[in-house]
């Protein structure tokens, strides 16, 4: 016989080539049982790391799982090809962003063919490529006719050298790289190019205002009930919901000044009112004081980063609750765009107040105290937490919350009010790698969308420049205005890259289509993603923008889902030596080092997906091991040898085994714990080389175990499963294959699991303790019928029923005397803890069929036979505990 051991590298490109001959993984266009699962797709950066690795052997194997259990299976991948790291490469490559980017791509898709990753190529689809990037100019219009895009001054850096603006990544700190490290506190923030200092400039800006959608993305959570619970949170936080009241402030000659606060309870002690430099009362006052003008154009010049900076202005504000008279500040810690604006400065119970009273030498003015008496800790620092109320006149000895809704009654100026920490999506990039925004601007006219028909604006070619390459091509700058006709230039902003991916899942519906980003119907049929794997940094931007985008689309009659994602699995961290692997760590582990399918299954195999898990050299050549093993054992079964056709008992155990196996990994498949998946392969690998060694296997039994063991092993290495499987000649390919079914009821799979499991862990111990090395019989005896009546009883009284009494009032158990009235006390005791247990005739029949298990291991004659009611052994059997005699 001819033993060949396997060849990873021969097989791999074997089935490779039949795969891609085949189309394997193309779905069928008529779909009727989709079932989308998706990676988040990469960015193009060159290789694969352990972390993409991770990421799509968790897709790959459970799309498979899932296309063998007969879905159809949409299972695709694309390339998030925009974004700064290519500008980057270019420069220092001397090469455009453009060829990088597809030379990465290159690269990537021949790493994930070799991972085996069966997807379904023919949908690939490309960010950088304008038959992407027209449907984000074409959503960005319609965004823009339906309210939802804004354009608005904002603060960006700005390289006085370069004449340019810098994206944050950017501004580096004095002597670092772009992508690099951070210094050390103190540093001068810096231009990446020039090394210039970096000031702040205020520029017209584009936004989506996801604003609008702050309360219904907030609301949805609560029904991602396949989301992990951190991601919820994480989102909560950044939209970032706070319930408090609008109060207005009369200031003398200015009118009304709202103010946002979420403590109402406190305006007794407000000694202050400031606004932000922004704010409309600030720029009036401003025309006619000059310290005030000076100063809100040292912050809008980023001039001023002093975090508690302000100047006092002449005008006054009246408390509307104790009409006193309080100075107006403008001070930089009150932000623009958050709730009005404008503050109650109320320095004894928030910090920010208190630190700016200190600052400023603003009176401290206490309101609430501690319930308990306990210490306050004023006037040094604020008391921030709730409590009584004290020096607010007829509010006093309330606690905060009463306090708050007697406010909001008495007040006509205050009125319940909410805000949220969430700002607008700033999307406007000043660099070249990105979607153009599709809008030009005119004298005349203002900004003018780009006409659908004109579609897409497609970047100029790139040129090696200082500032950005959009603006420095006049061929693209210089155009027509499309309402008057008149010159007019281009925007010449991009898109943030995120834009990119808040709408990629539905490109891969219809990656082809020419008129409309995506086919409706066909989103309808295949909305939400079943399951979506990526990275936790995720939890915000991305996962937070492809809901947004979802709903922004179905407002607009786009589409008709609300959520975008059914199960999200955030991927757990692969360390070495207890950090994560990472270039600047140099702990990087390539995939390729150990073989793409070892190291496939190892990393599916070291922890559940969500668990971080630490790579070692030692697990991961047991996963090739394991390979090998499955190898070798079928190679020697189709290679020919001994086999019977007579059943037996403990043929029938082995049958039932693979019976009881294909009802776990199932379960753990459909929970994504491949790790147990792994632990289920090995152990029935275990004994059916067990069972092999210890008589000629039954023909059919454990051809059976093999194909199983294939088909299991096929979602988690693919290639070998494959090969397998042909050996095995089990009918086209395992990719195709039926899911295996158990033969046999699969309800008491669990109780026979774990009674041979502890029999054999008993049996065990007996050995041990008694120190037995030669025995001759092992005798198993199962309990006499009354126990198990009684135990039955037992599991089945109420809370309140008298067991004992119960149980001894049955006249056959009675009939055993002092034995059964302590058999019943004793599952009196435990009666919380009686778990289900098999009949006698199934717990007889499983023992006799294990029985093998114990002759093999022990090397001595197994008999089973029922107790009979008054002998010695039948006193010590339990139901799901028989007695064991050794001799
Ligand atoms: C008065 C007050 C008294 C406040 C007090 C708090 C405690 P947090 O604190 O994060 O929940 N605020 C409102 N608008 C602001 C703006 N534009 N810029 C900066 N701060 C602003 O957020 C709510 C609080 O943030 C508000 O409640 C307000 O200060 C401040 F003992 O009002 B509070
Ligand atoms: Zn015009």
């Amino acid at each position: 016989m001819s033993q060949r051991s396997y060849n990873h590298a021969r097989v791999q490109e074997y089935w490779k080539f039949v795969w891609n001959r085949d189309e394997t993984y193309r779905l069928d266009d008529d779909a009727v049982d989709p079932t989308y699962v998706l990676g988040m797709f990469p960015y193009t950066s060159g290789n694969l790391h352990m972390g993409h690795v991770r990421n799509y052997a968790i897709t790959d194997a459970y799309a498979r799982y899932r296309r063998m259990n007969g879905d159809d299976v949409l299972h695709p991948m694309g390339w998030d090809a925009f974004g700064l790291p290519a500008e980057n490469a270019a420069y220092e490559r001397f090469t455009d962003p453009e060829s990088w980017t597809e030379a990465c791509i290159a690269q990537m898709r021949e790493e994930m063919e070799d991972m085996g990753f069966g997807y379904d190529w023919s949908r690939e689809i490309t960010t950088c490529e304008p038959e992407y990037y027209r449907w984000n100019q074409y959503f960005f219009r319609e965004f823009y006719e339906a309210g939802l895009v804004e354009y608005e001054a904002a603060t960006v850096n700005w390289c006085p050298d370069c004449e340019t603006v810098l994206a944050d990544a950017q501004v580096v700190e004095d002597g670092a790289t772009p992508d690099g490290a951070q210094g050390d506190g103190g540093a001068v923030d810096v231009c990446w190019r020039c090394e210039t200092p970096v000031g702040q400039r205020e520029l017209d800006q584009w936004f989506f205002t996801i604003t609008d959608y702050a309360d219904e993305l907030l609301a949805g959570l609560d029904d991602l009930d396949g989301w992990p619970e951190s991601v919820k949170e994480i989102q909560r936080n950044w939209i970032g919901k706070r319930d408090g009241a609008r109060v207005s402030f009369e200031v003398a000659d200015h009118g009304e000044v709202d103010v946002f606060t979420t403590r109402l309870d406190t305006v007794c002690g407000a000694t202050y009112l400031a606004v932000a430099p922004g704010h409309e009362v600030a720029r009036d006052i401003a025309e006619a004081d000059e310290a005030v003008a000076e100063y809100v154009e040292s912050v809008r010049q980023g001039q001023d980063s002093r975090s508690m900076s302000g100047v006092e202005t002449s005008a006054t504000a009246t408390n509307p609750v104790t009409g006193e008279e309080l100075p107006v500040y403008v001070a930089s810690y009150v932000l623009d765009d958050v709730g009005t604006g404008a503050v109650m400065g109320v320095p004894a119970h928030n910090e920010r107040d208190h630190a700016f009273a200190l600052e400023h030498d603003v009176d401290i003015v206490q309101v609430v105290e501690p319930v308990d008496g306990s210490a306050d800790g004023l006037p040094a620092q604020a008391y921030t937490d709730e409590g009584m109320l004290t020096g607010s006149g007829e509010y006093d000895g309330l606690a905060s919350s009463a306090a708050r809704e007697r406010l909001l009654e008495d007040l006509d100026s205050a009125e319940p009010d909410e805000t949220y920490r969430l700002r607008d999506w700033l999307i406007s990039r000043q660099r070249y790698w990105g979607t153009p925004i599709p809008v030009v601007h005119c004298d005349d006219c203002g900004p003018v969308l780009v006409p659908e028909e004109d579609l897409p604006v497609e970047l100029p070619e790139f040129v090696q420049t200082t500032g950005n390459p959009l603006a420095d091509s006049d061929e693209f700058v210089y155009t027509e205005c499309p309402d008057c006709g008149e010159p007019a230039r281009r925007e010449t902003d991009t898109m943030d890259t995120f834009v990119d991916s808040s709408w990629y899942y539905l490109r891969f519906l219809s990656p082809d289509l020419d008129d409309a980003p995506f086919e409706a119907d066909r989103a309808h049929d295949w909305l939400p993603v079943d399951v979506y794997v990526g990275g936790e940094e995720h939890a915000v931007l991305h996962l937070l923008y492809i809901r947004f985008f979802t709903r922004a689309l179905s407002d607009l009659g786009l589409l008709d889902a609300e959520e975008p994602v059914q199960r999200l699995i955030n991927q757990g961290t692969v360390l070495y030596d207890g950090e994560k692997m990472s270039k600047t760590k140099g702990n990087v582990v390539n995939p390729h080092e150990y073989g793409a399918e070892t190291t496939r299954l190892f990393v599916l195999s070291a922890a559940h997906p969500e668990q971080d898990f630490e790579w070692t050299a030692r697990e991961v050549s047991s996963s090739y091991d394991l390979q090998q093993e499955l190898f070798e054992m079928v190679q020697s079964f189709t290679d020919g040898g001994e086999r019977r056709e007579t059943s037996e008992a403990h043929d029938e155990y082995v049958a039932r085994e693979i019976d009881r196996t294909i009802a776990a990994a199932t379960e753990d498949y459909d929970r994504f714990r491949f790790h147990q998946v792994v632990n289920e392969i090995r152990t029935l690998a275990g004994l059916l080389r067990q069972y092999r060694e210890f008589d000629t296997p039954n023909e059919e039994v454990y051809r059976r175990g093999l194909r199983v063991l294939t088909r299991f092993v096929a979602p988690l290495t693919p290639y070998l499963g494959e090969e397998l499987w042909n050996m095995l000649r089990g009918g086209g390919l395992v990719a195709n294959a039926d899911w295996p079914e158990p033969d046999h009821d699969s309800e008491n799979f669990s109780i026979e699991r774990s009674l041979v499991r502890t029999l054999r862990a008993d049996v065990r111990d007996i050995f041990d303790v008694a120190d037995i090395d030669d025995a001759e019989e092992i005798e198993l005896v199962v309990a006499p019928a009354w126990k198990f009546d009684a135990y039955e009883m037992a599991r089945e009284a109420e809370d309140g029923d008298a067991l004992v009494g119960k149980i001894m009032s049955d006249e056959e158990i009675q009939e055993h005397g002092s034995a059964a009235q302590s058999y019943a006390e004793d599952l009196d005791a435990r009666r919380q803890q009686l778990e289900p247990v098999l009949a006698r005739d199934d717990e007889y029949e499983l023992l006799d069929r294990a029985a093998w298990l114990l002759e093999d291991e022990f090397g001595a004659a197994v008999t089973v036979r029922k107790g009979e009611p008054d002998e010695e052994l039948s006193g010590k059997a339990r139901p799901g505990k028989p007695a064991v005699h050794i001799q």
